[in-house]
């Protein structure tokens, strides 16, 4: 998740570009390893820079994935800090949804990582990858290494950053609010992005604005189906069009653990992303004042994860202000 753009509205869809059916035949057909793109499909003709297989996790890898998911605190962050406080004419706002990271964490507050300016201070290391999304995103990276060109893969360019997204419905005072959504942005890491879905299904679109507040014109739907892998990069998806999440189904009646106050989850989504490794900086190297704006995340983090636990006391061990 990188910087957004206002909210688009709601619609902007246009006819001629209906979203894929449930169940319809997968890009790529029914031959995991073919094209990702099938005359079936709709969209536009531009083959280069899209993957989607609609059946890529097992029921095996879904169901250790759950397992683990069963084990996170996830948390609710809020987009400013004191030191780093709203622009002008807007409000400190907690994110839509709880989300975690893996391989290092972006806290909203720090500012998404954004090259060329935007790269220190943003990505604090994070736990690894639980065993079976390592495998999973080593078979995502060798199938962009194999079907997307090399021109759009960087140097040192590997899956080393995992955003976890919890989509679901608020409960307020016994009222249930659909947050699960998420407006135009670019990710604005470099090289393709491999996303990994699981739960109800997503109406996911490529959009493009013409100016700030126009209504976007939908480039490319896709629906992102329970178990299934996008990966896309390239000029035209990554930094000619912006993406967002319209709607999530609740057809299915997907639930998922772990139970987070105040929210009920029915879809999880994984973004895997390159940032390169000297820009990932353990919390004791923030500078003063991006460890203090996190400080309190990581303290909520920390009860239930050693790494952060750790993370914590090697930072302190630093801090002038803890000294004795
Ligand atoms: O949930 C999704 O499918 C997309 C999430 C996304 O756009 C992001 O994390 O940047």
């Amino acid at each position: 998740m990188s910087a957004r753009r206002p909210q688009p509205r709601a619609t902007g869809y246009r006819a001629s570009q209906k979203p894929g059916r449930p169940g319809a035949p997968p890009y790529g057909g029914a031959d995991r390893t073919a094209r990702p793109w099938s005359s079936a499909s709709a969209g536009p003709r531009n083959r280069q820079g899209l993957y989607y297989d609609p059946a890529y996790v097992s029921e095996t890898d879904d169901r250790e994935i759950r397992e683990w998911l069963a084990t996170l605190h996830p948390i609710w962050e809020e987009r400013y800090s004191s030191r780093n406080p709203p622009p002008p004419g807007q409000q400190q706002r907690r994110l839509l949804r709880p989300v975690y990271w893996l391989g290092n964490w972006q806290f909203a507050c720090l500012d998404y990582y954004h090259p060329p300016q935007g790269i220190l201070n943003r990505c604090v290391a994070a736990e690894p990858y639980p065993a079976v999304l390592a495998r999973l995103v080593a078979r995502a990276e060798e199938i962009t290494r194999k079907r997307f060109s090399p021109a759009d893969i960087p140097a040192g360019w590997h899956l080393n950053t995992c955003l976890v997204n919890f989509y679901g419905d608020r409960i307020e005072e016994g009222r249930r609010i659909d947050a699960a959504r998420v407006g135009e942005h670019k990710d604005f890491e470099p090289g393709p992005v491999a996303s990994i879905s699981l739960g109800e299904r997503a109406l996911f679109q490529f959009v493009r604005s013409a100016r700030r507040g126009d209504q976007a014109d939908v480039v490319h739907p896709q629906w992102l189906d329970d178990r299934s892998l996008l990966i896309f990069g390239g000029e035209q998806w990554k930094s000619r069009t912006f993406h967002r999440v319209l709607r999530v189904d609740r057809r299915a009646g997907c639930r998922f653990a772990p139970e987070i106050p105040g929210f009920e989850t029915r879809r999880v989504n994984f973004t895997f992303r390159f940032v390169p490794d000297e820009h990932i900086v353990p919390l004791a190297e923030l500078t003063p004042d991006a460890r203090a704006d996190v400080r309190g995340y990581i303290e909520e983090l920390a009860p239930y994860s050693a790494f952060f636990r750790d993370a914590l006391a090697r930072a302190d061990a630093k801090l002038p202000e803890r000294a004795p």
